[in-house]
């Protein structure tokens, strides 16, 4: 089942749409840019919350970031695996990704001798659930069930994910 962080913190309901950027110095691709807008509009399909992407870092709702190590929020990354991402709950919009990690996106190519390959879009979808403020789920299948066997991609959500962010939007 499905679960919130305490308090049940939400983006305020005169707010429907976010805003989304990315940190400037990480140049990322169009193509790993349209990973993130798809891991959006799974939430926005099931909700009445749209994300538009913003070119103001500093001013946006959510903040994407690929960063390694200590990055000074005290939730320091650990290098390949381990932690692959974090975000805050609401109305924090911190979103920020181990840099370390052998991203993969769906179509491309990965050698097989990356056994620590990780589904960009996968994480995407967690995470972006959390910045929602959903918790955890005990539902396997669940996109916020607390792991993933390594390799696998998991992008769909589930009734017990729709539920939760239902019951916040
Ligand atoms: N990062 C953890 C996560 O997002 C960070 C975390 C631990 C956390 N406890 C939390 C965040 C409580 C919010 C509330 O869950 S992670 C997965 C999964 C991670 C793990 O790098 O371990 C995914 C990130 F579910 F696959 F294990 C994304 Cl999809
Ligand atoms: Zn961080
Ligand atoms: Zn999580």
């Amino acid at each position: 089942h499905y679960s919130f962080f305490p308090g049940k913190p939400r983006w305020p309901s005169n707010k429907r749409t976010l805003t989304y950027a990315f940190l400037p110095e990480n140049q990322l691709t169009d193509n790993v840019k349209a990973v993130f807008g798809q891991a959006f509009s799974r939430w926005s399909m099931v909700t009445q919350l749209n994300f538009t992407q913003s070119e103001s870092y500093r001013t946006a709702d959510i903040r994407i970031a690929f960063v390694t190590g200590d990055h000074g929020d005290g939730e320091p990354f650990d290098g390949v695996l381990g932690t692959l991402a974090h975000a805050f709950s609401p109305p924090s919009g911190f979103f920020h990704l181990d840099g370390e990690e052998n991203w993969v996106i769906e179509g491309m190519n990965t050698p097989l001798t990356t056994m620590s390959a990780v589904d960009l879009e996968s994480v995407a979808v967690h995470e972006i659930g959390h910045l929602l403020g959903l918790g955890h789920s005990s539902v396997e299948e669940s996109i916020m069930f607390p792991t993933i066997s390594s390799g696998t991609r998991k992008v769909e959500l589930v009734s017990d994910d729709i539920e939760g962010i239902q019951e916040l939007y």
